[in-house]
């Protein structure tokens, strides 16, 4: 089960259980024991993690005002945020950065999300590559760096990477930020120290970032040591936490190791990394809205696809809104962390899951509507308007009836949700 899934249901149970005693919350705990468990989390610091909930919950009393309901929840988000690390904050002053990492770990991706992350927040940013073993990292790294606006240096068919960073230094001496992206290995050996060893020397980085990918779970806390040890690390970024049930593992492992964990990458777009906030993470795990984020992001979106938010209600959604709003939702990211964020974890998965393949389909669809139908969907359970559309799109009376069942399940989720307490701030703003 994925952990978040989990997580939600425990406490689901939990506050569904009439009295909050030393046997619901054991029945918790071991809810909790089993999900993080079976999602890579170390045995032995589950038992910690249970156990601390335990004391805390038995041996200290709500405050007044304060239902042993929330208490409870309040007592295992805190012990969770604090189970996967501490939050972090970049700080936006020049600088040099040297990542390392094993193969497909996602360092040169991560470089060239670095460098487009710090020169949105206007320093300068420029990407050496280092790496001498992989045939064509040049080639990947120069395109990414095109891609992100950014500076590049390499050197085609140089095997010392001492070189090319001392000549890269002065190349790129004008930037505020530079990156120095370094050679895998399938695990870490005498030769990728030496090599790490000598960029090190030459670069003089502020800070030494180890790359690793979510999906390699606990033995995070492994890896930081061997790579703390041989080189020394300043901070970790985990990557591909989008797509692995792992991260939770690798998170509280690399807090156990006391590594700390610096930004996560969440796609394979430039843009998705951000600072590792342990309260955001822990917040969507248990289906909590991150209400800040989500409507900085939803702030951007509109202006993007010139939304009035004023124009559009709930009750008077229409395909034409619809399609404004699924193309709006997408450019906040993934549709899947946008609901997480919304903590509408109920929301149809399909749509969630196949949201962006969706999307390009409906638009063909809804493009062979005619204004009528558009704005009033019911026109469309007439005989035959249908199948006209579908000839007219084509694609399948199934294509159709899809994207008009997706419609209606998606304007009653969006009315529960606008009685959510929580939500009513943002749909105020949302275009419904
Ligand atoms: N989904 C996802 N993919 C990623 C992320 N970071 C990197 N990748 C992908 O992982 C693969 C390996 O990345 P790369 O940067 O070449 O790894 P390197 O060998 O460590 O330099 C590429 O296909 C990347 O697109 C991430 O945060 N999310
Ligand atoms: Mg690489």
């Amino acid at each position: 089960m994925d952990i978040g899934e989990g997580i939600r249901k425990a406490m689901a149970k939990l506050s569904r259980a009439t009295i909050i005693d030393a046997k619901a919350i054991k029945e918790f705990n071991k809810e909790l024991q089993k999900v993080l468990i079976s999602n890579d989390v170390d045995v032995s610091l589950v038992f910690k993690l249970t156990s601390s909930i335990e004391q805390k919950a038995l041996k200290s009393n709500p405050p007044p005002g304060i239902t042993p309901h929330d208490y409870i929840t309040d007592i295992v988000y805190n012990e969770l945020v604090s189970f996967m690390g501490s939050s972090y904050e970049p700080e936006l002053k020049p600088k040099r950065i040297m990542l390392m990492g094993l193969y497909g770990s996602g360092k040169t991706t991560t470089a060239a999300k670095l460098a487009k992350y710090y020169q949105d927040r206007g320093l300068s940013a420029g990407l050496i590559c280092c790496d001498v073993t992989r045939p064509s990292a040049y080639e990947q790294l120069e395109t990414l760096a095109k891609q992100a606006n950014v500076a590049f240096f390499g050197i085609k068919g140089e095997n010392s990477a001492r070189k090319i960073v001392s000549k890269g230094m002065e190349e790129l001496k004008s930037k505020q930020v530079i990156i120095c992206d370094t050679s895998g290995r399938n695990a870490i050996n005498e030769q990728l120290i030496a090599e790490l060893k000598e960029i090190n020397s030459e670069f003089e980085p502020d800070q030494k970032i180890l790359v690793l990918s979510a999906d390699i779970g606990q033995v995070a806390g492994h890896l930081s040591e061997e790579f703390k040890n041989a080189v020394g690390v300043s901070g970790l970024i985990i990557t591909k936490m989008d797509g692995s049930g792992k991260g939770g593992g690798a998170l509280s492992a690399a807090n156990a190791a006391n590594a700390k964990v610096m930004f996560i990458g969440t796609g394979e777009k430039l843009s998705d990394i951000e600072p590792y906030n342990s309260e955001r993470f822990i917040g969507s795990l248990l289906g909590m809205p991150d209400i800040a984020n989500l409507l900085e992001k939803v702030q951007n979106a509109i202006k993007e696809e010139n939304i009035n938010p004023e124009e559009v209600e709930v009750e008077k959604l229409n395909f034409e809104s619809f399609y404004a709003q699924l193309k709006a939702l997408n450019r906040m990211g993934p549709l899947k962390s946008v609901f997480g964020m919304l903590g509408a974890s109920d929301m149809p998965k399909d749509v969630i899951e196949k949201g962006e393949e969706k999307l390009s389909k409906y638009k063909v669809i809804i493009s062979s509507m005619t204004k009528n139908e558009r704005l009033d969907e019911k026109l469309l359970h007439q005989d035959g308007r249908v199948r006209r559309i579908a000839l007219g799109s084509g694609t399948s009376e199934k294509d159709v009836r899809e994207l008009l069942s997706d419609f209606a399940k998606m304007k009653k989720s969006f009315k529960m949700l606008k009685n959510d307490r929580n939500m009513k701030r943002f749909m105020s703003r949302f275009s419904n």
